[in-house]
């Protein structure tokens, strides 16, 4: 008999489908002792929440997340809000003694994520913090050949994420569909949004960030407000690039926009090391391409490996080799690695604590942009 793990779903946005989606179809793929029960949506309006829950099989709704998070026979709670509610909501579910999964980025800023860590150690609950693409198969196969020591000493880190849907100055901001535009709910722009799954990637794959030097850039100064019907000033970044350095003594440049026209969601990342580069694109996510100067020079070249035979991260859980998967799954593998974990009594990175770490180099970025100054990454505890 599998054990059942009733969730609480709070936001049900773009972010809420594609977790429930993991939830309804995790069991389907992978061998758990636990299987996910949607027992409760939680929007403030209450014809929404019903549609959700209908649409995606929820066994009841909640109107007022405070009331989701007393509930007796939720397990764990879900936050799949705009980036503002995150802490309340982690806090009180932890205090509620509920595991948490929070969306990215854990938190408005690091002096919140610290005392959501702080409410998750002290009630003991499992958490994590959904940074899905470390578990595109391509992205783990990186982070595997990386400490299998096959790059040797790393020497550079090249991050990317561009996008194109905020160009147009008539683009609201605020309300359901553009709070990433309002700083007030988000926090940051492509720092918080973008920038921070590239830092999420790169701390796993390369370790520490000590320091950093940014520039960054709003280029529509005002916005209409969705919410007050007023022209608002934009307060959050369009666009940000910096530098950084990792403790292993690598340099990195990361860059994100969401003006650099004709790219939808280009997350592109490359490592330079001594025996081999490593370069992934999420436009490709199945692929990755390899270049190792240790092959024969006659046939020395950047590979490209399809990333579906099933000795690959995730890939015997799905279909034949070559036949490949894509961005829903990873975050199935994400549930799965969960699952397993509470199982195992051990815990899901990003946890919380992980994610702070992040959430500290986006401080550090934005400190910077505003000094115009190098500024150092506080340490994560
Ligand atoms: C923004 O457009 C966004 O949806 C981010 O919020 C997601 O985290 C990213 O994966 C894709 O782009």
């Amino acid at each position: 008999m599998l054990k059942k793990l009733n969730i609480g779903l709070v936001g049900y946005g773009f972010m809420g489908r594609a977790q429930s989606k993991a939830y309804r179809r995790v069991g389907n793929f992978f061998d758990l002792e636990y299987a996910p029960v949607l027992k409760a949506v939680c929007a403030r309006d209450e014809g929404n929440a019903r549609a959700f829950a209908d649409q995606w099989g929820y066994e009841s709704i909640e109107t007022d997340w405070r009331r989701l998070v007393e509930r007796d026979d939720i397990d764990a709670v879900d936050i799949c809000t705009p980036n503002n509610l995150h802490r309340e909501i982690a806090i009180a579910a932890a205090e509620a003694g509920k595991m948490v999964l929070c969306e990215k980025p854990l938190a408005m800023n690091g002096a919140e994520g610290e005392a959501m860590c702080r409410a998750v150690e002290k009630a003991g609950v499992a958490n994590t913090v959904w940074y899905n693409y470390r578990r595109v198969p391509a992205v783990t196969l990186a982070k595997q050949l990386i400490d299998e020591g096959r790059l040797g000493r790393i020497f550079h880190y090249r991050a990317v994420f561009l996008q194109d849907w905020t160009i147009a100055d008539d683009v609201p901001q605020g309300g359901e569909s553009n709070w990433r535009l309002d700083a007030a709910a988000a926090g940051s722009g492509v720092t918080g949004d973008l920038l921070a799954h590239c830092i999420d990637t790169a701390l796993w794959l390369n370790g520490p960030i000590d320091d950093v030097t940014s520039m960054t850039e709003t280029f529509v100064k005002e916005r209409m407000h969705a919410l007050s019907g007023k022209v608002e000033p934009v307060r959050i970044d369009d666009a940000c690039a910096f530098l950084a350095r990792f403790d292993n003594g690598s340099l990195a440049t990361f860059e994100s926009t969401r003006y650099a026209r004709g790219h939808k969601a280009l997350y592109t990342f490359e490592i330079n090391g001594e025996h081999a580069s490593i370069q992934w694109d999420l436009h490709d996510l199945h692929r990755l391409s390899y270049f190792d100067h240790g092959d024969d020079s006659v046939v020395r070249g950047w590979r490209s490996i399809h990333v579906t035979d099933s000795d690959m991260p995730y890939m015997d859980k799905w279909w034949v080799p070559g036949l490949q998967i894509g961005y829903e799954h990873t975050f199935v593998h994400h549930v799965a690695d969960f699952l397993e974990n509470l199982a195992k009594g051990q815990a899901t990175s990003p946890t919380f604590s992980d994610a702070l770490e992040t959430q500290y180099v986006c401080d550090a970025v934005l400190k910077s942009a505003e000094s115009r100054q190098w500024e150092t990454v506080s340490n994560a505890r």
